[in-house]
């Protein structure tokens, strides 16, 4: 039985909690409540030192990272659905993995985070940086989805449960991407039973 910590407003944590219902692997939630930064008590600082959710236990491994979890999973379970042995999907997949943590991620969260989450604490000018960068870079995913029904093949990956949870994290800033080619695959990404499953309620 797996460990999550989690909490339901992560984007990071929902993607983890996308691939354990899909590939319905066991796990047991453990809520760490953001709002009340139970993220930053000694207890949870000891499992994970970043201060960041989410934190896998598998026995006596412990793995922070949400990219990284969801390469783990795979590779114990060989769900090579998930994660294609094929090099040019494999490409695919580490390639929009990345650019997920790299790109697009340091994008989304001046935008929610100042815009939404923090409320009237939020930093206008890291909203502004924001939007800027999601300009440039919404229509790199665009055009990397064109003609394409998922991003590394015509099959669903890890690389789609980790760039969809960034982009549903949009919508709660009324922020969702209207590039045609990104609206049709989220769509395709928003009826994975695993994906419904890790959305807050
Ligand atoms: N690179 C990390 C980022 C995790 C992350 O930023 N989690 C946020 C919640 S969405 C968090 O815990 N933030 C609290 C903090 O950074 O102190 C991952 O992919 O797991």
């Amino acid at each position: 039985m797996y460990i999550l910590y989690h909490y339901p407003y992560s984007q990071h944590a929902r993607r983890v909690v996308s691939l354990l219902e899909a590939a319905e692997l066991p796990y047991e939630i453990r809520h760490i409540d953001m709002e009340k930064q139970e993220y930053l008590s000694p207890e949870y600082l000891a499992i994970n030192p970043n201060h960041q959710l989410p934190t896998l236990l598998d026995g006596d491994i412990k793995i922070h990272e949400s990219n990284a979890i969801l390469r783990y999973l795979c590779f114990k379970h060989e769900l090579n659905d998930w994660y294609p042995a094929d090099l040019a999907a494999r490409a695919g997949v580490e390639q929009w993995l990345d650019w997920n943590q790299c790109r697009l991620g340091p994008a989304i969260v001046d935008v929610v985070l100042n815009k939404v989450f923090m409320g009237e604490h939020g930093d206008k000018a890291a909203v502004a940086r924001g939007e800027a960068k999601l300009k440039e870079l919404l229509p790199i995913l665009a055009s990397g989805l064109k003609g394409k029904a998922f991003l590394a093949s015509d099959k669903p990956s890890i690389a789609d449960l980790s760039v969809a949870s960034n982009i549903f994290h949009l919508g709660f800033a009324e922020a969702s991407p209207q590039e045609p080619e990104i609206v049709s695959w989220f769509g395709r990404v928003s009826a994975l039973k695993g994906f419904v499953a890790s959305l807050p309620q």
